[in-house]
């Protein structure tokens, strides 16, 4: 088989890019490793930026996102069970949207569907070969059978676990990495959100979010250690925990119930240097992970995208290789600076250490936030999500 790009991975990054690249009539082919059914069964990221909104647009994908999301205009922040709001509307003209990365998905996939683009799931054993040739190629087992897939180009978009950043020889990528002594333990429910907008929580027992889906579903989380095992959590202990580091009107409109989805994310902060290598480009969770106190991991996937995707056309409609030339250093420009504040907001608001020290500055860096309209706008530009 052959085709233009050949693209590694079915999530967002990669459904987002097979997109683009069809309406710009050039061929793709997506390998994943897992079925529709498991990528959609994982429950990850909730808010999205405006940029992110207008290329999900763009590429056609848009309607039920504009039916069923909700448009969140401030974000509050609960500091030892007092509650703040920051308004970014006010404060930057612009506003987040709160849909599910499940939903985004599936949209993806349904519009992938419609166009006849071939996306290969459960394709096993997927390795590159040649990335610095003319001729780069993929192979894969799927079927029960062994696969050759000949392209122009390969975009790994296959996760911070894939395959496409091992590919690079040891030597021509450099990894800058920070991991947290802590992880996020999630659960989703369906039961009223406990507010309109979403509260992130500050509390010396922990840090904790209270977010959501819909007007009747709820996604909350909590600060917790990196051992820990998801059987000792049954949901009356969830929400015992919960409760005390919230305020008292959060506490008072909490609504608890079973959970239908429960799980332990680490948290890691990672950049791989450059996202391009021969015919290879990385995009995506597959070149950089951050935690996800800032709600950036997907949109920094769909900025990415664009840029590549931009790239690519250009190269196929006027000849151009300036934008994949200039891809790595355009993209990582971005991605730095949603690490510098994905890493801040981690800092900020998460149970650090035992040293009183760390928590004071905490304090006085939240009660700065609260009190000046700069380092409030600073928060919001960051959080909005900056221009491409
Ligand atoms: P994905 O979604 O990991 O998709 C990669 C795909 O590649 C497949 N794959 C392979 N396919 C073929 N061969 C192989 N060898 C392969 N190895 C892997 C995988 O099966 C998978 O389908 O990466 P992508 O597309 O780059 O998208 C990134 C986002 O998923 C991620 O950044 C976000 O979920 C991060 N994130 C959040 N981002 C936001 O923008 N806003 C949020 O509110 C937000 N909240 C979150 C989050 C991530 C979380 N977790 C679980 C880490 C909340 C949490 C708890
Ligand atoms: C979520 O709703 O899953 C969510 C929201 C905001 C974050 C992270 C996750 O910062």
């Amino acid at each position: 088989m052959r085709t233009q790009v050949a693209i590694i991975g079915a999530g967002p990054a990669g459904l987002l890019l097979g997109q683009l690249l069809h309406r710009h009539g050039i061929d793709n082919v997506i390998l994943e490793r897992q079925t529709r059914d498991h990528v959609l069964s994982r429950i990850r990221a909730g808010v999205i930026e405006q940029v992110t909104v207008d290329l999900l647009d763009e590429a056609g994908v848009g309607s039920r996102m504009h039916r069923n999301g909700l448009v969140h205009e401030g974000v509050q922040i609960c500091v030892d069970g007092v509650r703040h709001r920051l308004s970014f509307k006010e404060l930057t003209g612009k506003t987040v949207t709160v849909y599910g990365q499940t939903e985004i998905t599936k949209d993806l996939m349904d519009g992938r569907a419609a166009t006849g683009a071939p996306t290969i799931y459960s394709a096993h054993d997927v390795a590159l070969h040649d990335i610095c040739s003319e001729r780069p190629r993929v192979t894969y087992r799927a079927g029960g059978q062994a696969h050759e897939l000949a392209c122009d180009f390969i975009a790994g978009c296959d996760g911070f676990h894939g395959i496409s950043r091992k590919g690079v020889p040891a030597g021509a990528i450099t990894s800058h990495e920070r991991v947290y002594p802590f992880g996020w333990l999630g659960i989703l429910t369906d039961t009223p959100p406990v507010s309109e907008e979403l509260i992130y929580v500050r509390h010396p027992l922990g840090f904790a979010l209270c977010s959501m889906r819909s007007p009747t579903r709820s996604r909350y989380y909590l600060q917790c250690g990196l051992a820990e095992d998801i059987e000792a959590w049954p949901d009356e202990r969830f929400w015992e925990e919960l409760k005390p580091r919230l305020d008292d009107e959060a506490r008072a409109r909490l609504v608890t119930g079973p959970s239908i989805e429960k799980s332990i994310a680490p948290l890691r902060s990672f950049v791989a240097e450059p996202m391009r290598f021969g015919k290879l480009f990385l995009a995506g969770d597959a070149a950089h992970i951050v935690p996800p106190t800032g709600a950036k991991g997907l949109n920094l996937a769909a900025s990415d995208v664009q840029y590549l995707s931009r790239a690519l056309i250009d190269y196929y409609s006027e000849k151009s290789a300036a934008g994949l030339d200039h891809y790595s250093d355009r993209a990582l420009a971005r991605v730095w600076k949603a690490e510098r504040f994905s890493w801040w907001m981690t800092m900020l608001l998460h149970r650090i250490s035992d040293n009183s020290f760390d928590y004071k500055i905490q304090l006085a860096e939240l009660d700065y936030l609260f009190r000046s309209k700069a380092a409030a706008t600073a928060f919001a530009e960051n959080y909005v999500g900056l221009p491409y």
